[in-house]
This record gives C-alpha cells, structure tokens and sequence, in this order.
C-alpha cells in the first residue's frame, strides 16, 4: 500500500540529552496535530532534523536517536552545526524569511549560505528517497525546502509531491531580487500541488511563475514540463477542540490547583472592577510588530488617558532564532520600549506592560488566553498566524475581541474581527477602545460566526483539504492520449510512407514549420525550409499542403510559387496545386469595421500588442507584451468581444499569444476535408501546434498520422516537444 511520507524542517519531536540520557518529547504544536491522523495512517513517516547536530553526538547516541524516532515513526536527517548554521540560521533566515515578510533590508544574499540550502536539501533528498516507494505521497512543508520537491521528482517521477509554505510568498518585484529566484521556482515547481495560506500569495507566487520564468499559466494551472501543477490557497487552521476544551477545564480549577500565574491575573483583575487584560503572543520575530504594538499601546493610553491604571498589555514573547543578528537587535529594542514605557506610566499599583520573553508551558498559555478581555494581534507581515485563531477558541463565555492586522493571513477569513493597519497608531488606539466598550451583545454575535468558521476548518481538515487536491492534482494531470514519437515509431511511419502510392502532409506553418517570433512578420521560412519541402515534393505521388492562419497574400509570397496547395486564413481560402485560389466559405467581412476599433484601443492600452488584420479575420497579438498584463487584458478583451459578438457567425479563436475574431464556419477540419475530398490518400500525416490544428486532426481519417507539437491536450495521436524536432521528424519520415 502507498504512504505519505511528511517532511519538515524540524520534526514533530522534541529531543534532548540531559545529563547523558535521551529525553523525548513529542510536539503538540499545530502542524503535529494536523499531520497527526495522515502520520498515524499505515507505514506512513515524517523525515526532519531532530534538532541534534552530528558533531554532538557519539556513535551510540546516534542509534540512540534513531530508535527513540523510530518509535515515533520519524526518521531524521543528520546535519552538521555548520549545515543549520548556513543552511538554517544563513539562507532560510537570513534571506527567505526577511525577503517572502517584505524586510529587503534585512535580506542578506550570501552564496556559502545558498550553496549549503542546495547541499542540505539535496541531504533531505536523499534520506526522503530512501524511504519512499513508486507511487507514494510526499508532502513537503516551507520555506526550507523549496529545492526539494525538483530532487525528488527528478530521482523518483512516480512520486506524488505536495508542497506548502507557511509564510507569505511575497510580491513579484520582491522575489525578483533574489539572485537565485530561478533556481527557486525551478525547485517548487517539482510539486503536484503548491498550497499557501491565501489567495493573494498564491497570485503572486503565480505571476512569479509567468514573469520569471514565461511560462503558460491557465488560472492556477501551470503546465511545465509535460506536466500540470495546481497552486491553490488552503488556510491553515488549529486544533481547535484542544483549545476549547482546554479552556473549559480551566474554568472549573479549584483556587489551590491554578497557576501562580493564573493567581496573579485574578489578584489583578480584583484589585479594580473596570480592569482589563490585553493579550500578545507571539515568537520575538521582527515581522510579529512588537515594537510597533507596544507603541501603539502607549499612543493608545496618552489618546485615552481615562484606561490608565485600568487596563494592561500582557505580552509573551518566545525567544526565538537568537543567533542572528536582527533577532538581537529586535530583543533589545523591545526590552528598551517596554522599560521607557513602564518607567513613564507606573504607578505604585499599576504596571501598564507585563513583558514576559520566555515560552510558557501549554497550560499557561491557556490561563493567558482565557484570562485576557482583548487580544492584541497586529503582525507587520504574517503568512496566517495561529495565534487569533487560538484566542477565538478558548472564548467560552462569549465575550472577548480580536484585534487583528490585515496583514496576517488569517485577516483574510476573521473578517468578525477589528481588522487594523498595523502602522496606523490612530486606528489600532481607536479599536483598542472599541474593542474595550463593546456591547456584550456585539461581542458574542462576532465570536459566534468566528468560531463557527474555525471550529469547522480545523488543522485536520486543512491537512485533508490539501490532501484530497494533491491526488486530484496528480490524477488531472492530462491523459496522455497521445504518444510521444519515439524512433521506432518515427521508423515505422517512414516504412509505411515508403509502401504508400498516393502521400499527403498536412503542415501547418507558425510554431510547426517555423518557430515563434516577435513580431509575426519575422517567422520567414528559412532556406532550409524552403529545401526539405523541395526534396519532398519531387516526389510525384506526395503532395503537400500548408494550412495556416496567415492571410493569403503573405502565404502566397512564400510559397506561391511552389507546387504545394496552400490553405491561408484558417481555412477560408484553398489553392490546389497548380489551381487558383477558392474562397471555401463565402462570408461577409463588414464586421470588422465594428470590431478593429475595439481591438485599437486595447493595443494603445497594451504596450507590445499589435493588430494583423487579414482578410476574413483580425487578429490581436500579445507575444511581447508582459504577461500578467496580456492575461488581464485578453481577459477583458474576450469579455468585450463576446458581447460584440452577437449572433453565431464570428467566433474568438484564442490561440498561442494571439485572439484572432473569425467567421465560425472556417476552420482547419473544414480545409482538411476539401483537400481529402478529391484524392483517395494510402498516406495522410498531418502536424500543428496550437488548438486550431486541433480541427484538423480531428477531421482526417483515424488512419492518419497526426502530430502535435507540445505535450499538451489533444485530439492528436503522437506528439513531438518543440517545434525544433519538426524539419528532422519529417527528414526522417521521408527520408530526404
Ligand atoms: C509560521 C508562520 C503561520 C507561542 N508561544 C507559546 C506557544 N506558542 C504557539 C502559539 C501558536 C504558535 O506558537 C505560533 O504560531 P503562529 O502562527 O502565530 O506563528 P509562527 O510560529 O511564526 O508560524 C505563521 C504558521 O507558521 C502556521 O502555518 O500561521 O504565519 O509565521 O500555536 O500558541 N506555545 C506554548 N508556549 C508558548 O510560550 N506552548
């Protein structure tokens, strides 16, 4: 049977040698417990660092280790103190985690740092592979990891390979500084399935996609090597029962059982009717806004003096990445602000801040959320934060409020909150009083609808969300009707050209027989070209036909004088060899006068688009205007069109980079089969590239040979990759 194999940073165990012996936790942090159930599932694993370097530990104690995960169903991937110094600490922290939170400034580039994330992802890799079998599910967690889903697809293409990033994927113009962003995205994109907390960073993940590296985006489909990716948000949720119920219990302590801590807010909260606990929590990290909420505390209580004395921020911050330096900074600047602001405001009675900067043990944790009248949550930049999410849930007694920042992930589904601008000291000092006056009534009817969404989109249902996408991404990859031509068949095919009395080659012109330019002028046929189809042609029982899209007059100024039938504007005009030109279907071309005016003003609006009018359609190019742009305004321009459209005779055709407005009843099957019509071919061996071809191969015989230049969906038989292969397939189909 099939397992999913977990893989993260760190692993979901907690362990320790104290005083020589092995002490092991295992986590209940959020992802644990989300991964919980798929974890548990048969011989699925989770492969991490267990947070012990190499160089600590003896060749006993590494058994040690590895038994004591066994057991808990992990195995660990060894890294040196100078793996989790550059790889970790450097790269990840020093470089991803400021640049995808929108800190340029604290972005440090360094290529040793660069160099050992390839070499310990690649050490990932390789512990990941030796565990998996074909056909297994790998899931992939954050930014650590970027370059692992490409190892593994590489080494193992049978994999099912999920990826999710915890933290924001910030906007184009900031991933395109990194001087490895390439490399980065070449190493996402390995996955089945990209997911991030929200939609927004799944959009610029996939503007990164198109920007950087051009490649087709069809909504959240990108299709890349031969393969499509899905990318889709998926809101990571919480435990939620675990926190509501612990809540609960907490309410029945006994006087002598509660915490000293717990102790301390009640003797608080007696020593004044109208005082008030505001809660902050979160790890000492410089994208949390520490400094900036406690700023906005003080603004708050200098706008509002009638609170001072009343109520108190109550702040835990968890130590966190401590060796780098910016972490260091933000430490000393917090403790600075805190001790100003408690020297400015005390009073023999009254503290305005309790700053705590440790971690707290979970029940503590409980006794801060439940104890706490408001909670303050206004992150400078977080991908979801966890934190509201646990607040709302240990809320039992229907009073409590949320200040949340819109710039954390979760903003985006707790719209019940007091949703604030972090760096708006007005607003977040405005809310604070809101929040602190609410109505009873007001206060319930927001954590209501708060906790009906969180309880129901839990962590397990995340992880089951993602999951049940990741098998549909991977069965959605496309059919593989067609086969790709290999030698044997390409040998074949010629064997039969070879024994065929009557040959006809359906060829069509742009990406097939020429590659893409610019400016479609440019696509020239080369001498080259122009010589195969000679050495083709005198043959006297092959005829060639070139069915294109372009206008009669350019087709005929290439190939009007050679004795090859000519099919020009999608199959409106046909010219059998050594005939004259016939219009295939008689249709009006008036339209255009209402149509091109249309077309000018969304190139005027689109720097590098332009117009090629031929004579029974008009066609709008985009190939060098910008990509994102080009998907907005296509995406305008056909929603114009079809209201212009009115009755069935002209349709949009949307083909590679270019809309092209046609007659409905012109299309390339409909040329196919005038030419078929005449002559009784023992040999018809049709190629094209973009979805016009399509018509086309579905119009010739089944017994023909139909190719399609690209790997993507068609009616095709066979497929070649690029337009490159075309001249040497047909070289070799007929031996020229
Ligand atoms: C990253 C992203 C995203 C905190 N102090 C203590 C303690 N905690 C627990 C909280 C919460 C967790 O730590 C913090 O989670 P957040 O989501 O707030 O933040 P990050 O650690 O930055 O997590 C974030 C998350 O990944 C998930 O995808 O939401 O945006 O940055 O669960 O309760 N727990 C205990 N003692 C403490 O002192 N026991």
């Amino acid at each position: 049977m099939n397992k999913t194999v977990i893989v993260s940073n760190r692993l979901p165990v907690d362990l320790k040698y104290i005083e020589n012996t092995l002490v092991v936790k295992s986590s209940t942090g959020g992802l644990a417990t989300g991964m919980k159930s798929v974890h548990s599932e048969g011989n699925g694993i989770w492969v991490g660092w267990s947070g012990l370097a190499e160089e600590n530990m003896n060749d006993a104690q590494k058994v040690e280790v590895d038994n004591a995960l066994a057991v808990e169903k992990c195995v660990q991937v060894p890294l040196t103190n100078s793996d989790i110094d550059n790889y970790y600490y450097g790269f990840s922290n020093t470089a991803l985690w400021p640049l995808f939170h929108y800190f340029q400034a604290y972005t440090e580039f360094e290529s040793s740092h660069w160099q050992s994330y390839v070499e310990v992802n690649q050490k990932f890799a390789d512990v990941v592979l030796q565990q998996v079998n074909d056909g297994d599910t790998v899931w992939v967690h954050d930014y650590q990891l970027l370059m692992l889903p490409e190892m593994l697809r590489k080494k193992n293409p049978t994999l099912t390979i999920g990826f999710f990033l915890h933290i924001p994927y910030p906007s184009y113009e900031l991933f395109r500084t990194c001087p490895w962003r390439n490399e980065l995205l070449q190493g996402m994109l390995g996955a089945d399935l990209i997911g991030f907390h929200t939609y927004d960073y799944a959009r610029h993940f996939i503007s990164s996609v198109s920007r950087i590296k051009g490649i087709e985006v069809n909504f959240n489909e990108i299709s890349y090597e031969n393969r499509i990716i899905k990318v889709d948000s998926f809101p990571m949720g919480i435990d939620y029962d675990r926190y509501h119920n612990a809540a609960l219990e907490h309410e029945k302590y006994p006087e002598d059982s509660k915490s000293e801590l717990m102790k301390s807010i009640d003797f608080h909260n007696k020593s004044n009717d109208e005082s008030k606990l505001i809660l902050s929590i979160d790890r000492m990290d410089y994208t949390k806004g520490i400094p900036n909420r406690v700023k906005s505390f003080e603004y708050f209580l200098n706008k509002y003096p009638e609170y001072k004395g009343k109520v108190r921020l109550v702040m835990l911050a968890v130590p966190s990445r401590e060796n780098v330096a910016q972490y260091q900074l933000l430490k000393r600047e917090t403790d600075e602000l805190v001790g100003r602001i408690n020297g400015d405001l005390s009073t023999i009675s009254w503290t305005p801040i309790w700053y705590f900067y440790r971690s707290l043990p979970f029940d503590e944790l409980i006794d801060l959320y439940v104890a706490s009248d408001v909670a303050m949550v206004t992150p400078v930049r977080d991908g979801m934060n966890l934190v509201a999410k646990e607040y709302i849930a240990t809320r039992t007694k229907d009073t409590g409020v949320l200040i949340l920042s819109e710039m954390a992930g979760a903003a985006k589904e707790m719209h019940e909150a007091l949703i604030v601008n972090p760096n708006n000291f007005d607003q977040i000092a405005d809310s604070l009083k809101e929040a602190l006056e609410m109505p009873a009534l007001e206060q319930k009817t927001r954590l209501d609808a708060l906790q009906k969404r969180i309880s129901r989109y839990d962590v397990e249902r995340w992880a089951g969300e993602f999951l049940k996408s990741l098998k549909a991404a991977k069965d959605t990859v496309p059919v593989q009707v067609a086969q790709k031509l290999t030698p044997s068949k390409i040998k074949d095919i010629a064997t039969n050209y070879k024994l065929a009395k009557r040959k006809l080659f359906l060829l069509d012109y742009d990406g097939t027989l020429a590659g893409f330019k610019n400016n479609p002028s440019d696509a020239i046929p080369t001498q080259e070209l122009y010589d195969l189809l000679d050495k083709i042609n005198e043959d006297d029982s092959t005829e060639i036909a070139i069915i294109s899209g372009r206008d009669r007059k350019t087709l005929e100024s290439w190939f009007g004088h050679k004795s090859y039938t000519l099919v020009t504007d999608h199959g409106a005009w046909l010219r059998k060899v050594g005939g004259e030109w016939g219009v295939l279907d008689q249709m009006k071309s008036n339209w255009k006068e209402n149509i091109r005016p249309v077309l000018e003003a969304f190139t005027d609006s689109t720097p590098g688009a332009l117009i090629e009018e031929k004579e029974y359609s008009l066609a709008w190019h985009y190939r060098k205007s910008d990509n994102d742009m080009a998907a907005l305004r296509t995406m305008e321009l056909k929603h114009v069109l079809k209201s212009l459209l009115i009755n069935n005779t002209l349709s949009v055709l949307d083909g590679n980079k270019v809309l092209e407005v046609k007659n409905s009843n012109i299309n390339k099957g409909r040329a196919a089969t005038r030419i078929l019509a005449d002559t009784n071919y023992d040999f018809i061996f049709a190629i094209g590239d973009d979805w016009t071809d399509e018509y086309m191969f579905e119009e010739v015989p089944d017994s023909a040979y139909t190719v399609k230049v690209g790997n993507i969906k068609t009616a095709a038989h066979y497929y070649i990759n690029y337009s490159t292969e075309v001249l040497p397939l047909l070289r070799d189909v007929t031996g020229s």
